[in-house]
């Protein structure tokens, strides 16, 4: 019927670099080789080879009500008569906008892209453009795609992989990106003494997702917004995993602070490749036709990507119980992971926020990259395997947060408690 995982990614090796379009997939860090997937419904995914996960990836966010929900793959199907792209404005492209207003903090305009890194990128352009400085700041462990001004001391797969020094990423480009650990309110500032009048942008995910899960501590995100009002820098608040996750208004709304920027991604597609960004319009009227900070896209607002997202986001915004369910689950999933964790007497953090959950093998707290780099994560890859066999589909890193999709039930909840349960006593023996 199917050619099994084994056999696919044997093939896949001739043709694809590494046999994965991207290298978080690749399961290079925790071994073995990476399942294929059949398809997915709801909170499971289906392999090639005959086995289910449940799902705690999610497409790395966006599956906020479980995959293939029902509403987005009817609207997907009846807009795809109409054809799949114009390159020419439609009015579809105008409700997605209002919906984004209508939904999240500080934004005046919004533009569409194809995916976070484009939003990260265009972002940063925009607040060099509009400051007419070079330098910006962000945060070890943080991951904004991988465009290259991004690609120093990043989280997900670079930490995953431990890639400290992209070849190809010049120095002239690396030069203007300067670094602080997450949480460190007094580096940010030192930073900014040190380069006064010279930093265009902070940019920083306002959770963490891309070295495990990582809350800002109380007042951290609030000091950034002082900074950046005080010395005229642009705000970015990557929302790529938060945006319409944590709050229909994402972590600005959840954690009330205001972004002058906020990027999107994956999440305002329903899993479609898309991106945006957006914020105040003293700063996106610098954009392309209305200014001269250029940004394009043939394929940005394309009709299937902006039905599906505008189908997901509609329920969210209309089904405001969602967030309160999704945040039950989550502390329900944490409260049984914990009792199976300190069964095992292995030491460990559980770091949560929202819907966004993960586990750092460490007996300190875990609140930044270096903190995270120092827990057991060669437990972790182990641990990834032993879950996987019982059929949880984990991060296959622990640089990565895991996302609850509101699609589980306590039936799944329960059985991933059991599963950590058994799999720390199996690997704990061995
Ligand atoms: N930011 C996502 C994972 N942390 C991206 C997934 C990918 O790189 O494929």
């Amino acid at each position: 019927m199917y050619e099994s995982s084994r056999a696919l990614f044997e093939r896949a090796q001739q043709s694809i670099p590494g046999g994965v379009n991207s290298p978080v997939r690749a399961f290079k860090s925790v071994g073995g080789d990476p399942v294929f997937i059949r398809g997915a419904k709801g909170a499971w995914l289906y392999d090639v080879d005959g086995n289910q996960y449940i799902d705690y990836i999610n497409s790395w966010g966006p599956m906020i009500l479980g995959h293939a929900w029902e509403p987005v793959v009817k609207a997907i199907q009846e807009k795809v008569k109409d054809s799949t792209s114009f390159g020419a404005p439609t009015a579809l492209e105008i409700d997605m906008a209002e919906l984004i207003k209508s939904m999240a903090p500080n934004i005046d305009l919004v533009r569409m892209v194809n995916s976070g890194t484009e939003a990260c990128m265009s972002a940063l352009r925009l607040a060099r453009g509009y400051t007419g400085r070079n330098k910006f700041i962000k945060f070890e462990g943080c991951y904004h795609g991988h465009a290259d001004s991004f690609l120093v001391k990043a989280g997900s797969g670079l930490a995953t992989f431990n890639i400290q020094k992209v070849p190809g990423v010049t120095a002239g480009v690396a030069n203007d990106t300067l670094t602080c650990a997450y949480n460190d309110l007094g580096a940010v500032q030192e930073l900014v003494t040190h380069h006064k009048d010279q930093v265009a942008a902070i940019i920083i995910e306002p959770v963490a997702g891309n070295m495990g899960c990582i809350p800002p501590a109380e007042g951290f995100l609030e000091g950034l917004r002082r900074i950046c009002t005080e010395e005229g820098i642009v705000l970015i608040f990557d929302e790529v995993m938060t945006g319409f996750r944590l709050a229909p208004g994402g972590a600005q709304e959840r954690l009330s602070v205001d972004a002058d920027l906020v990027t999107y991604g994956k999440v305002i597609g329903a899993g479609m490749p898309v991106g945006a960004f957006g914020g105040k319009k003293e700063i996106m009227q610098h954009i392309a036709p209305l200014g001269k900070v250029y940004q394009a896209g043939t394929l940005s607002g394309n009709p299937i990507a902006m039905i599906a997202g505008y189908t997901l986001l509609k329920a969210l915004q209309e089904r405001n119980e969602i967030y309160s369910e999704l945040e039950e689950k989550t502390l329900y999933l944490k409260q049984g992971l914990d009792e199976a964790l300190s069964l095992s007497g292995k030491p460990y953090r559980i770091n949560q926020l929202g819907s966004m959950i993960s586990i750092h093998f460490s007996d300190q707290p875990v609140t930044d990259f270096a903190s995270a780099a120092a827990s057991d994560n060669a437990f972790f890859n182990r641990l990834f395997h032993a879950m996987l066999r019982r059929g949880i589909y984990l991060p296959p890193s622990a640089f990565e947060t895991w996302f609850i999709s509101n699609a589980l039930e306590k039936a799944e909840l329960d059985q991933t408690i059991a599963a950590l349960k058994e799999a720390m006593a199996e690997l704990l023996s061995a």
